[in-house]
This record gives C-alpha cells, sequence and structure tokens, in this order.
C-alpha cells in the first residue's frame, strides 16, 4: 500500500516529552534545507508491533535520546577520539507509527528513511523492535545498489512465516534478502546464540552465502578477528555499510531491558569497540539501533548502553570524516599526547 510522504509530519517524540538526542538541533525530515549541514539525521521509529515476546521498545527512542548524566546541551566531545560526537547531527523527532498497523507503519518509515538518504544524511533510526529494520535497510537500498550490512544480534531475524504473517521482529532479514535489497552474501550477523532458529532456517541462511557468526566462534577466534573477516566481505564491491545493533547481542546482564533477552552475549565494552570500529573504519551509510524496552530495564543500564552505543558510531563517523581531511587518529594514541597549553598556543 502507497503511503504519501506529505502525510507525514514530525510528530516529535511519540511517548513523552518533545527533547531531541541530548540536545541537537531538531530538523523536519520532509524539509531538507533544515538538515543540509547535517552528516547524520536521528529518526526515531516507536514500533514493537513486530514482538513475539515482551513488548516494550516503543518506548526505546525517548530513553536512548535522554539517558545521559551530562547537560543536554548537543555536544560530545570524545576524549580519546578528538572530535565533537553531535557536530553534524539533527534529530527529526518521532516518526508517527502505530503499533497496532504493521504494514502501515513499515511504509511509513522506508518513505522517511529513504527520503533522509537521498537528500544527502545518514539516517540513524531509534527502534522500536526489530521489524524496523526491514524498512530501515529497504530505505536505504534505495540510494545504493550495493549495501552490506553487518547486524549485531542474538538472533539471527531470518523466520519466514511466523504466527502466521510475513512481517514481524524475526523475519526482518529474510525479507531484506527475499526481495533483493541486500545480498545474502554481504549479510554479516555477529553475536548469535541460544536456540532459535531451527536447522531449515540455518539451511535457508547458507543456501544466501550468509555469514552468521555464533557467540562460539566469537568466543574462539576472539571479536576483533571476526570482525576483520566480515569487515572484507562488508567492502567487498559495495557502496556503503549498514549497521543493526539488535541491543541483545548483550549479555542480559549488560542490557537486561530487552523483549527476548538470551544469556551468554557480548560485554557492553565489547559491543560499543565494535561500534566504534564500524563506524570508523567503514562507510556506514544507515544504522538502526533496536529492542531496548524500558518496562524491562533495571537502573537505566540498557537505556545508558542504547544512549552510548548511538554515541560512540556518531563519535566514529566524525572521526572518519576528520581522518579524511588531516592525520588519521590511531586507537592507541595516549589520551595526553599532544595536548596542553604550551604545545596548543597559537605561534
Ligand atoms: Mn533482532
Amino acid at each position: 500500500m502507497a503511503i504519501q510522504s506529505d502525510s507525514m509530519t514530525r510528530y516529535g517524540p511519540m511517548f513523552g516529552p518533545d527533547y531531541t538526542f541530548l540536545g541537537v538541533p531538531a530538523c523536519d525530515w520532509q524539509e531538507p534545507a533544515t538538515y543540509a549541514d547535517a552528516e547524520v539525521v536521528i529518526v526515531g521509529a516507536p514500533f514493537d508491533g513486530g514482538t513475539s515476546h515482551r513488548p516494550g521498545a516503543r518506548f526505546g527512542p525517548q530513553v536512548i535520546r535522554g539517558t545521559d548524566y551530562l547537560p543536554h546541551d548537543g555536544s560530545r566531545p570524545h576524549m580519546s577520539m578528538r572530535v565533537d560526537a553531535l557536530e553534524k547531527v539533527k534529530d527529526a523527532g518521532d516518526l508517527e507509527v502505530y503499533s497496532g498497523e504493521i504494514q502501515r507503519s513499515c511504509t511509513i518509515i522506508e518513505d522517511a528513511v529513504a527520503f533522509i538518504a537521498k537528500n544527502g544524511a545518514i539516517p540513524l533510526i531509534l527502534g522500536g523492535d526489530h521489524t524496523v529494520t526491514w524498512p530501515d535497510v529497504a530505505g536505504v537500498a534505495k540510494k545504493y545498489k550495493n549495501i552490506s550490512v553487518i547486524h549485531f544480534d542474538a538472533h539471527a531475524d531470518t523466520g519466514d512465516i511466523e504466527f502466521g504473517s510475513l512481517y514481524g521482529h524475526g523475519q526482518p532479514m529474510r525479507r531484506l534478502i527475499e526481495s533483493g535489497a541486500v545480498r545474502g552474501d554481504r549479510f554479516l550477523q555477529v553475536g548469535l546464540r541460544g536456540y532459535w532458529p531451527g536447522p531449515d532456517v540455518l539451511d535457508w541462511m547458507a543456501d544466501q552465502g550468509m555469514d552468521s557468526f555464533h557467540m562460539s566462534e566469537i568466543v574462539e577466534k576472539g571479536l576483533d578477528t571476526v570482525l576483520d573477516r566480515a569487515f572484507e566481505i562488508a567492502l567487498d564491491g559495495c557502496e556503503g555499510v549498514f549497521l543493526s545493533v539488535d541491543i541483545d547481542v548483550c549479555d542480559p546482564g549488560h542490557a537486561p531491558g530487552t523483549g527476548t533477552p538470551e544469556p551468554g552475549g557480548l560485554t557492553g565494552r565489547q559491543l560499543l569497540d565494535a561500534v566504534s570500529r564500524i563506524c570508523h573504519e567503514l562507510p556506514v551509510v544507515g544504522m538502526d539501533i533496536v529492542e531496548v524496552s524500558p518496562p524491562f530495564d533495571h537502573a537505566e543500564i540498557t537505556a545508558m548502553l542504547g544512549n552510548r552505543v548511538v554515541l560512540e558510531a556518531l563519535s566514529g563517523m566524525a572521526r572518519r570524516r576528520a581522518d579524511a581531511g588531516g592525520p588519521p587518529w590511531n586507537r592507541a594514541t595516549p589520551l595526553l599526547q599532544g595536548r596542553g597549553t604550551q604545545q596548543d598556543e597559537p605561534a
């Protein structure tokens, strides 16, 4: 069904007060002039109508935007990377999506994401459950013909029909491959574990040429080795990378506030490092973070991690931009090297 983009308006955060991601300037996704100077446009997709178990991710955008103890002043200089994560970021608010209408909501999200991408910004979508990655990636794929996807998750999300439906948070990756939006052999998955999906779905994934890294392989080889391999595949003949982060890739001890927690995952530290590396070393053209479910969170653990995943991604992108115009930054650079008033005073 066709939803006209002009039927949409900036809604503001759909659940809660109307504030932007840590105070960055607001923009209107339908008015490209309002984000012409931005590299990244944040947009909320507060949709959790595709959940198979615990809902609540519709409240994700609100907490990801605001869970931070520092002033929400639209500026976050990264201590070691020496760039301001928020310098070229604007926030378009939440799309008006109704969790009871899955296809209509997905169409609204895809239209907005495609429009933002075509107008030159990197869409960064705050979910919402993982259903939204189907329209997120499909929207970005309308601009870039050849994209690869790096997908952090406990679950493969490659189910075919679940609960009698083709659409839900367990199936977006299958829909993306079947529709031709992304090639199966350019689909990288990191952090899989638990007891779903079953052998028939794993057979289908193998037939598509997917590269899916189970936690046991990550533990055996090390996360950096797995990422190096994923980077090679992701860059092979691709114009850009879409990064999709399901917060349940982390162990429930690090991210309890999520709908389908699975023990034995990554640490928060590992996820932040991986996201930072990806956004610094790869041409990321779109990103989403999904499955943060505040009603199941404890002490804002998951909300804080979600906020930092976004900040580390933005810092990595800002550092990539800075590297292009000057001496590249090195992860091993000591924090205080080259700093101090004596070195910094103009001649
Ligand atoms: Mn998922």
